[in-house]
């Protein structure tokens, strides 16, 4: 029998800022020569240009890496399927800003178009110290870059809102009327006195309302952000160095609540030049220390208010990415455009229930195989099957 037509207790899912869909990007934003193109090219295994000076990297450079998870690891050992498909975290390596990029400088607006086209950023901040590796400010100062790079995000959003509330104020203003126009320049003022308050959009607090309005502008600084600290090997590995604190109180003072994740580029190009895992455990254990990546692909992806679910079988295991509060004929119509169209159900077992009960048989004489119907929200990590019409309007079209 079909479940009913409303799922009691179904959350409404949370208003998200920023693009919608599932083909979302992580941008790696910084100063110039502070390890950005090094950490992509450890996160994604590319040989993107990482050299000794500033402005190396010019066009951007997109690579996409696995999302680690147990659970699919598990999924895949179970069924031994023909075909395994993890879930995917969208990376672009983007050029160094400097000081007045909003301006034009450096790389000035190729650049911030760069970080325009991404929905949350990897902020790489450089914590070590090396003669040889030149800092465009001169000395290693970590807060002090933190806020040139904060500052031109929030200054490229102020010019972008003079232009925008200008003729919006002409007709709200002076002509009155329209009622649209009116909550699209409330919102905008709110952004401009965050703005000129040196606050970022992210930190105010909007409303469903207040975010629609939001979306169809997505500043800059808007986006969300995880700061990492580029730390020379040995400070990685005994968790020490100078600037750790200071950064932590630049992070809660201007982006409250913000992930701050230590990195050692240099330890991670070491690892990458090792030809085994076993080797690369080896070095791990005797430095006792470990990578942090998995922490940072895993963060990244949460960041985009992605989640996933899978399907799996003998066939294929495969994690099919949906953002936050999608719920099940949309998350069906990820597979295939039918599943959507001709939805009926999703049966659906909660990944800790299936470890336990140990096969889907002892889910379902457990009551743990549930039936759920339209507005049903998918769950991070749920194994669903979806019941679908095969003759409501097929298209035939398959993605
Ligand atoms: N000592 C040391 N050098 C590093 C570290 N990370 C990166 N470097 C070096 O710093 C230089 C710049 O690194 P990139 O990764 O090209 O820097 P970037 O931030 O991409 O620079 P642009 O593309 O110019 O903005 C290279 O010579 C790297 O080998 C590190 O953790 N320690
Ligand atoms: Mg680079």
């Amino acid at each position: 029998m079909p479940p009913k037509k409303k799922d009691e207790g179904a959350a409404k899912p949370p208003p998200l800022i920023g693009r919608m869909g599932t083909n979302l990007k992580i941008g790696i934003l910084g100063l110039p020569n502070v390890g950005k193109s090094t950490f992509f090219n450890v996160l994604t295994k590319n040989a993107a240009p990482a050299e000794n000076f500033p402005f190396c990297t010019i066009d951007p450079n997109e690579s996409r890496v696995p999302v680690p998870d147990k659970r699919w690891e598990f999924l895949c050992d179970y069924y031994q399927p023909a075909s395994k498909v993890p879930a995917y975290l969208n990376v672009v390596d983007i050029a160094g800003l400097v000081k007045g990029a909003h301006e034009g400088k450096g790389l000035g607006n190729a650049f911030l178009s760069n970080i325009n086209a991404c929905d949350a950023m990897f902020h790489v901040v450089r914590a070590f110290s090396d003669e040889e590796i030149v800092h465009v400010e001169g000395e290693v100062d970590p807060s002090r870059d933190l806020q040139i790079i904060y500052d031109e995000l929030r200054l490229k959003d102020l010019e972008y809102l003079k232009k925008h509330l200008e003729p919006l104020e002409r007709s709200v203003v002076r002509g009155g009327g329209d009622k649209k126009k009116k909550e699209e320049y409330d919102v905008l003022k709110k952004v401009e006195a965050l703005l000129t308050d040196n606050k970022w959009t992210r930190v105010g607090s909007w409303d469903a309302k207040e975010i629609e309005v939001l979306n169809q502008h997505l500043f800059l600084t808007s986006k969300p952000v995880i700061y990492l600290v580029n730390l020379s090997e040995k400070d990685y590995i005994r968790k020490k160095n100078k600037w750790l604190v200071k950064i932590k109180e630049w992070v809660d003072a201007n982006d409250p609540g913000a992930l701050v994740i230590p990195l050692s580029c240099a330890l991670e190009l070491t690892l990458a030049t090792m030809d085994s895992d076993e080797e690369r455990d080896n070095y791990l254990k005797e430095a006792g220390t470990t990578s942090c990546l998995e922490k940072i692909i895993v963060n990244g992806y949460k960041a985009l208010n992605l989640v996933y679910f899978f399907t799996s079988g003998k066939d294929e295991v495969k994690a099919w990415t949906i953002q936050v509060g999608t719920k099940a004929p949309a998350a069906a119509g990820r597979i295939h455009t039918d599943f959507e169209k001709g939805f009926i159900m999703a049966e659906v077992m909660n990944f800790a229930d299936f470890k336990e009960a140990g096969s889907e048989t002892a889910c379902k004489a457990a009551g743990k195989y549930k039936q759920k119907g339209r507005d049903y929200i998918v769950d991070d990590g749920d194994i669903i099957f979806f019941k679908f019409n095969a003759g409501a309007g097929l298209t035939g079209k398959k993605k």
